[in-house]
């Protein structure tokens, strides 16, 4: 009898980094869960990896809403033992200068990039736990580490992702789950700077202009693949990735 497989639940799976991750560890022969808020997206990616011989299953999921999340946990524990969490969802709002920028810009993305990392991680820890061998991912961003013009809300609410896997890290310590955070840079998606420009797909573009190949979202998911399939002992507590031509988060070399 072939063992059970080891199963991964991604957060924010509808599209982007996290649809990558999610083809990735199904590849890798995880059972994934996926998980966001956009279901007939979640079904046209189960059929996907489905038809391609993974195991899925499709949940849909908004991070920021506690008594789903605790619903979602509940599901879950029926099933199987969970090992990997992949704390994707998230996202930006807005560029605008801290004198200037929209206070409910921030509230949403704190909502989304910390509290949702919290809501899930706190309702999936038990069974991560129970699973004798559990990660958990965080999706960070280079912007959780250094800052830039324009970035404050984004910048502020990373850093808040950043200091959960940090503290997170020293709290479990001596329990059998690890805690790994990616913190990619420049990565072009089909969603990320649209939806950080609330939709201005001139802004959005202009962005990536002139810069040779930015990141993509299947860089970062085989970033995150590599991490969580490291032998149980090896911990990669942070890894930071940029496009070769992103020296910095303000040095940015472009073709123009
Ligand atoms: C995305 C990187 O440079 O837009 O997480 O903040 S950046």
């Amino acid at each position: 009898m072939s063992p059970r497989p080891r199963t991964a639940v991604v957060t924010g799976a509808s599209s982007g980094i996290g649809a990558a991750t999610a083809r990735r560890l199904a590849d890798a022969g995880f059972h994934v869960i996926l998980a966001a808020r956009r279901v007939e997206r979640l079904d046209a990616l189960a059929k996907e990896l489905t038809a391609a011989g993974g195991t899925v299953t499709v949940y849909p999921l908004d991070v920021t809403d506690r008594a789903a999340v605790d619903a979602f946990a509940a599901a879950l524990d029926v099933h199987s033992p969970i090992h990997v969490l992949v704390n994707n969802a998230g996202g930006a709002l807005g560029t605008d200068p801290v004198a200037i920028a929209d206070p409910a810009d921030w509230r949403t993305m704190y909502e989304v990039n910390v509290i949702g990392v919290l809501n899930v991680t706190q309702a999936l820890l038990p069974a991560l736990t129970a699973s004798g061998d559990g990660t958990v991912v965080v999706l960070s961003s280079t912007a959780g580490l250094g800052t830039y013009e324009g970035g404050g809300g984004y910048v502020a609410a990373k850093h808040g992702a950043h200091a959960i896997a940090e503290t997170l890290r020293l709290e479990l310590n001596g329990q059998p789950v690890r805690i790994i955070e990616i913190a990619p840079g420049m990565v072009r998606t089909d969603e990320f700077s649209l939806n950080r420009f609330h939709g201005d797909a001139e802004r959005a573009a202009a962005v990536y202009a002139g810069v040779a190949e930015p990141l993509t979202a299947d860089d970062v998911a085989d970033t995150v693949s590599w991490a969580v399939t490291r032998p149980s002992h090896v911990n990669v507590d942070l890894l930071v990735l940029r496009p070769r031509a992103q020296a910095s988060n303000t040095k940015v070399h472009r073709e123009l």
